[in-house]
C-alpha cells in the first residue's frame, strides 16, 4: 500500500473435532468477518472514483479501524446476545448486528484519529498515529471527518428499512455531540502554556470524562443493544445512561492511570497528559493533597514538553503515593458500580453489565 499496510485478514475459524468436521466461529471472528465485508463493499464503486482513491480509503480504514480492543463494537454482540440471542441465529441478521457494532468502532477511529493531533500524541495502538505517517499528515483531518460520514453510509446500506433506523441515526448524533463537547472541554481545561491550577477540581474532571468517553464508549454500545432487542421503555435507558456514566468515569479513571503508568509496549500509545497540561485524574488527586513546596512543583513544571519538567512531575506523583490511591479508587468504584447494577439492571440485561466492567476491571491496557 501506499501508506502502510498492516491489514487486517478474514478469520477463516477453527475446526470443531466432532464427527462431522465443522467449523466454529466465535463472536470476534464473525466481527472480524463483518468488517471485511463491510470496508470491501464501501471501496467498491470503481466507475466513480478512481482507483487510487478508493485504495487510500481502504488503508485508511483498515489502519484506523479495527486494531483496537474493540470491547465498544464487541459490546453491542454481547448485549444482544445476553438478552436476545435468537437475532444472531441467522446470518444476516448476525452481520447487521456486527456492522451496528463496526459503526461505533468507525466512530472510535473518527475521534482517535482527530484527538492524537490535538493531543499531539505519536503512537496509538502499536502504530504511529495516522496523521504522522508521511504520506498523510494534514489530510488526517479530512480522514477524520471521513471516518464518521462513513458511518451513516455504513447504516444506510444495512438498516434503510430497519424500524430503528432513524432512532440510531439519531442516536449517534446525539453521543457524537456530546463527546465533541467533552472534547472541547477537555482542551480548554489545558490551554498550551498556562499552568491554571485552580481549574484541575474532580468536579470539572468529571464533567469532562463524563462527555468525552462515558457516553460513546459505555451508553452509546449499550443503547444499540437495547435498541435493537426492541426495548422502548425509556426508564431502561436512564438505567443505562445511570451505570454506563459511572463506568466511563471508572474507565477514564484507568486511561489517566495508565498514561503515565503503563508500558508504553503493552498500551500500544505513548502518554502525554502532563505535558499536554491535562485535567487528568492524577494531578486533580495530586492537587487535592500537595503541600506548599509540592505545589510549587506542580505549577513550575506541569504542562511542559521538556523531559526534566516531565520527570519531575513523575517523582511527584511517586513522593505523593498516587499509585497506592489509584488502586484504593479501583477497587471502590469496581464495587460502587457492581452494586449499581445489582440495584438497577433488570434480569435480562444484568449479564451485558457485568460483562462491560469485566471488561474494564484491573486492565492494562
Ligand atoms: C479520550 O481522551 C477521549 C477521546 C479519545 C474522545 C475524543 C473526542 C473527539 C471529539 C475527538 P484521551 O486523549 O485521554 O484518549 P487517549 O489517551 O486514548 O489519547
Ligand atoms: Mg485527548
Ligand atoms: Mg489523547
Ligand atoms: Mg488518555
Amino acid at each position: 500500500g501506499a501508506v502502510l499496510a498492516s491489514v487486517a485478514k478474514p478469520v477463516a475459524g477453527r475446526i470443531q473435532k466432532s464427527r462431522e468436521p465443522k467449523v466454529v466461529l466465535s463472536d470476534k471472528d464473525h466481527f472480524m468477518n463483518a468488517f471485511d465485508r463491510i470496508v470491501k463493499e464501501l471501496v467498491k464503486d470503481k466507475e466513480q472514483h478512481p482507483k487510487e482513491l478508493l485504495d487510500y480509503l481502504d488503508e485508511m480504514c483498515r489502519y484506523n479501524i479495527p486494531f483496537g480492543k474493540l470491547n465498544r463494537g464487541l459490546a453491542v454482540i454481547q448485549g444482544v446476545r445476553s438478552m436476545r440471542p435468537a437475532l444472531l441465529k441467522d446470518d444476516e441478521s448476525f452481520f447487521r448486528i456486527c456492522a451496528l457494532g463496526w459503526c461505533i468502532e468507525f466512530l472510535q477511529a473518527s475521534f482517535l484519529v482527530a484527538d492524537d493531533i490535538m493531543d499531539e500524541s505519536v503512537t496509538r495502538r502499536g502504530q504511529p498515529c495516522w496523521y504522522k505517517l508521511p504520506g498523510v499528515q494534514v489530510k488526517a483531518v479530512n480522514d477524520a471527518m471521513m471516518l464518521e460520514s462513513l458511518i451513516f453510509v455504513v447504516m444506510k446500506k444495512y438498516f434503510n428499512r430497519h424500524p430503528k433506523y432513524v432512532q440510531l441515526i439519531e442516536l449517534f448524533h446525539e453521543m457524537t455531540y456530546r463527546t465533541c463537547k467533552g472534547q472541547l472541554w477537555d482542551m480548554m481545561t489545558a490551554p498550551i502554556g498556562e499552568v491554571d491550577l485552580t481549574k484541575y477540581t474532580m468536579e470539572r474532571y468529571q464533567h469532562i470524562v463524563k462527555y468525552k468517553t462515558a457516553y460513546y464508549t459505555f451508553y452509546l454500545p449499550v443503547a444499540c443493544a437495547l435498541t435493537m432487542v426492541g426495548v422502548e421503555d425509556s426508564k431502561q435507558y436512564k438505567i443505562a445512561e445511570t451505570i454506563c456514566c459511572e463506568m466511563g468515569e471508572f474507565f477514564q479513571v484507568q486511561d489517566d492511570y495508565l498514561d503515565c503508568y503503563a508500558d508504553a509496549k503493552v498500551l500500544g500509545k505513548v502518554g502525554t497528559d502532563i505535558q499536554d497540561n491535562k485535567c487528568g485524574w492524577l494531578v486533580c488527586q495530586a492537587l487535592l493533597i500537595a503541600n506548599k513546596s509540592q505545589l510549587e512543583v506542580i505549577h513550575e513544571h506541569y504542562g511542559r514538553h521538556c523531559e526534566e519538567s516531565i520527570s519531575k512531575i513523575k517523582e511527584l506523583y511517586v513522593e505523593l503515593n498516587l499509585e497506592e490511591m489509584y488502586k484504593k479508587y479501583e477497587e471502590e468504584s469496581y464495587l460502587k458500580i457492581k452494586s449499581l447494577i445489582e440495584d438497577k439492571a433488570d434480569r435480562v440485561s444484568k449479564g451485558m453489565y457485568t460483562w462491560l466492567l469485566g471488561k474494564i476491571y484491573k486492565r492494562e491496557k
